[in-house]
């Protein structure tokens, strides 16, 4: 089965999605390994790898290996550049950061890495990355013409020019460790014109109760990063965030 397929059975079934994000170069792999077998005890539904600066090479290809060898989730790549790509991984987001002002981050990089996954032959997931306030570091990274918070129509603009380029996902990003997350409005401004598509919500999701505002507003899909990182007892706090997506999903 595809990883998109796979997902699209969680949606389906639950409602809601819950993915982990776990960037390589934020610790050791050993820690990446037991940040996402806490993750996977707490009812993620799949790792992904990926982080804005140095989250690739050697450490990448050895984190995604260690993480695959402990914990039978799909592991999905969510490459900052071309350096974010390891074959040690199951699929890979081929996103394109639509409101970049630099070309790279919404072409560049996709064609200088294009050949490398066409010989692999990896599954790929084709999505618009949307850079909303504040950004944070892949804002600032991917030089975003950041979407306002309060203009939820123009992040609805640009969710439905991906759509209309045939991205099958969107990714709605408030940037990692933002202090809040996105408004409900936005995300169900989003998801309105999305219909059907896959919407993934991200950035300062730090309980089950912001989850849950999120999936109701209409993600099909929650990350979460950073608070795991931190968290003392990830396995606790996956699990809070996880039933309080599905819960609100439901609600
Ligand atoms: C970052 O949206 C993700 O790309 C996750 O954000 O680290 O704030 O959970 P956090």
């Amino acid at each position: 089965m595809t990883v998109e397929d796979y997902l699209s059975e969680v949606i389906q079934r639950d409602g809601v999605a819950h993915i982990t994000l776990i960037d390589p170069a934020s610790q050791k792999p050993e820690e990446s390994v037991r940040l996402a077998v806490a993750a996977a005890e707490g009812g993620t539904d799949a790792i992904m790898l990926g982080g804005s600066t140095d989250a690739g090479g050697n450490l990448l290809d050895l984190t995604a290996k260690m993480i695959k060898e402990k914990v039978k989730l799909p592991i999905i790549l969510f490459p900052g550049n071309t350096t974010g790509f390891t074959t040690n991984a199951d699929c890979v987001l081929f996103m394109s950061l639509l409101n970049s002002r630099d070309p790279n981050y919404i072409v560049g990089n996709q064609v200088q890495g294009a050949f490398t996954l066409y010989k692999v032959g990896m599954e790929s997931i084709p999505m618009a990355y949307l850079v909303c306030e504040p950004g944070g570091t892949v804002g600032w990274v991917g030089d975003a013409k950041l979407l306002p918070r309060k203009k939820p129509e123009l992040a609805a603009a640009y969710a439905l020019t991906g759509k209309y380029f045939g991205m099958r996902y969107t990714y709605l990003e408030a940037g990692s460790g933002a202090d809040s997350p996105l408004p409900p409005e936005m995300i169900g401004t989003v998801k309105h014109v999305l219909k059907d598509s896959v919407l993934i919500v991200g950035g300062g999701i730090r309980d089950g109760k912001s989850a849950a505002i999120c999936a109701k507003a209409g993600a099909d899909i929650i990350v979460t990063g950073t608070v795991i990182e931190k968290a003392d007892n990830a396995k606790a706090l996956t699990a809070e965030i996880v039933q309080g997506a599905k819960a609100g999903k439901k609600a």
